[in-house]
Formats: structure tokens, sequence, C-alpha cells
């Protein structure tokens, strides 16, 4: 059966690869994201490649009333969604909290917390309609442990992991299902990002192991969301082979 699937942050890493898994699968999907020629360009690939239908929906989920705007812009034949991937995030920096730059914490929290709230806020009434809603949520093994220098990183998906609970209880009665997917270290843009275009603090991060692939989580994900009504995963972790915590690495140089 098609299934109408919504992605926060589809123009690069778990987002794109959970687009085009759900588009190989001839799902009709909703991307989204602030880096609109990112965004046309993806759904032009999408749509001619796997011949589906495609929205895309130009935000940046730290605007509460950019986020409301954009679901009210969805057209009548759209506004029943199954699927509500929540993945835009980021880390800002990598330093001890007291020479942490305010501008990046305000940005990680904006965005990991505030963000996903009010995706999910505003996409909840569109889920209802569904015969089997499901929302997962990008958490993070930051999420499960702290380690040195993540401090407000860590905290946000710490936040993930209790609001991802927090959305299965509050919203049971509804039938939604509600799962965690929290990886390790994956190669994205994620590091370009943390360090903010300094390419080589960037590779050094995956130097001397295989990291997960966006690919692997995106296949996670489709395996998640296909199974059958009555079963949820409500937690997966989802770790390179040669890491055993976000700091125990097994490097060979
Ligand atoms: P990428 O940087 O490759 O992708 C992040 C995506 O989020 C982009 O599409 C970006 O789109 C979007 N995004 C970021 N900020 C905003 C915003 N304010 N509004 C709208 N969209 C936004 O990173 P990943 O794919 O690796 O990260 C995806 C999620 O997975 C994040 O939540 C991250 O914390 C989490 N994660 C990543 C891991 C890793 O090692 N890579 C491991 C565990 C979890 P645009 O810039 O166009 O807005
Ligand atoms: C990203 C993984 O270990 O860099 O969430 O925090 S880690």
């Amino acid at each position: 059966m098609q299934k109408t699937i919504f992605i926060t942050g589809a123009t690069s890493g778990f987002g794109k690869a959970c687009a085009y898994a759900f588009a190989m699968d001839h799902h009709r999907l909703i991307i989204t994201g602030r880096r609109l020629d990112r965004l046309e360009k993806e759904a032009g690939i999408l749509r001619e490649k796997y011949s589906i239908e495609v929205l895309t929906l130009n935000f940046d989920v730290r605007d509460r009333k950019g986020v409301q705007l954009a679901v009210e812009s969805i057209p009548a034949g759209w506004r029943n969604i199954d699927i509500l991937v929540n993945n835009a995030g980021l880390a800002a920096g990598s330093d001890p909290l007291q020479d942490g730059n305010i501008d990046d914490w305000e940005a990680m929290i904006d965005t990991n917390v505030k963000g996903l709230l009010y995706v999910t806020k505003n996409i909840f009434p569109l889920l209802l309609q569904s015969e089997c809603p499901h929302i997962v949520n990008l958490g993070s093994i930051a999420g499960k442990e702290v380690y040195p220098n993540g401090n407000v990183y860590c905290a946000t998906k710490f936040a993930v992991d209790a609001l991802t609970r927090g959305m299965r209880i509050d919203m049971l009665s509804h039938g939604i299902k509600v799962t965690q997917v929290a990886p390790g270290a994956a190669e994205t843009e994620f590091s370009q990002v943390r360090f903010k275009g300094d390419m080589n603090a960037a590779a050094d991060v995956y130097k001397g192991f295989t990291p997960l692939q966006a690919e692997d989580i995106a296949a996670a994900v489709i395996w998640i969301t296909g199974l059958p009504a009555h079963v949820n995963i409500n937690d997966m972790v989802i770790m390179p082979t040669a890491q055993a915590s976000p700091r125990n690495i097994h490097k060979i140089l």
C-alpha cells in the first residue's frame, strides 16, 4: 500500500537516504529542508527516477510560525500522512561546556528539541487518518551516553530520547507508533556542520574505521516502518562494528 511520508532534513544525510529508500518502495514523499536548491534538485530526481509524487516544503524547523505555515500549506490531497521522520538536526561545535559558544547551544536546542516539537505538534492531526501512523525520531548514541565536549548536543539527544518515550505514552490512545533510531558515528555532512566547514577536522572523525553510511540508517527505518500494525520498535541503537561507545572506536591508522 502506498503511504505518504513526511521527512524533515531531506537535503542530505539520513533524511535524503530515507527519501530515496521510501521512493524505491513507491511511497509518496513530503521532503523538507532549508536549502531550496537541493530540495528541488532531489525532488526532481526522485520524481523522474521512481515515478512518484514528491512535495517540497522549504522551512527552518526553528521557526515556529514558519513550521505552522508550511504544514498549513500542504494541499488537501496530501493531508493524510502515514509516517513522520523527525530527522532534521545538527551538532555545532565540540568544546568543553565552559568554553562553549552560546549561539551554537541555541542552534542545537532550537533545532534538535524545539524544532522536533514544532513539527510533531503540527503534523499530529494529519497522522490521525492513517491506518498505521508512525513517528520516527532520529536520536543518537549521544542521547544514551555523554562524552567529552558533547555536553549540549548530548543534552538535546537525551531530550529526543525522553520526548520519544513521552510521545509514545501520550499518543498511545491514538494508535500512533513512536520509534527512536539512535545511530553512532555515520559519515554524512554531520561533522562538516559540527566543525563549521573545516573539512580536515570532519574527515578525521571517520579515519581508521568504517563508519555507518546514511543508507544503513535508511534501511533500518524502512524495516521499522514496514512491520505489521501490531508491532513497534521502541528504540534502536545502531553502531558501526568498530564503535563500542561514543569515544571508544577501534581505529587502525
Ligand atoms: P546532515 O548534516 O547530513 O543532515 C542534516 C539535515 O538536517 C539536512 O538535510 C539539513 O537540511 C537539516 N536541517 C538542519 N538544521 C535544520 C533546520 N534548522 N531546519 C530544517 N532542516 C534542518 O546530518 P545527518 O544526516 O547525519 O543528521 C540527521 C540527524 O541524525 C540529526 O538529527 C543528527 O543529530 C542525527 N545523528 C547523526 C549522526 C551522525 O553521526 N551523522 C549519528 C546520530 C544521529 P538544510 O541544511 O537544507 O536545512
Ligand atoms: C552523532 C554521533 O557520537 O558524534 O549523533 O555524537 S556522535
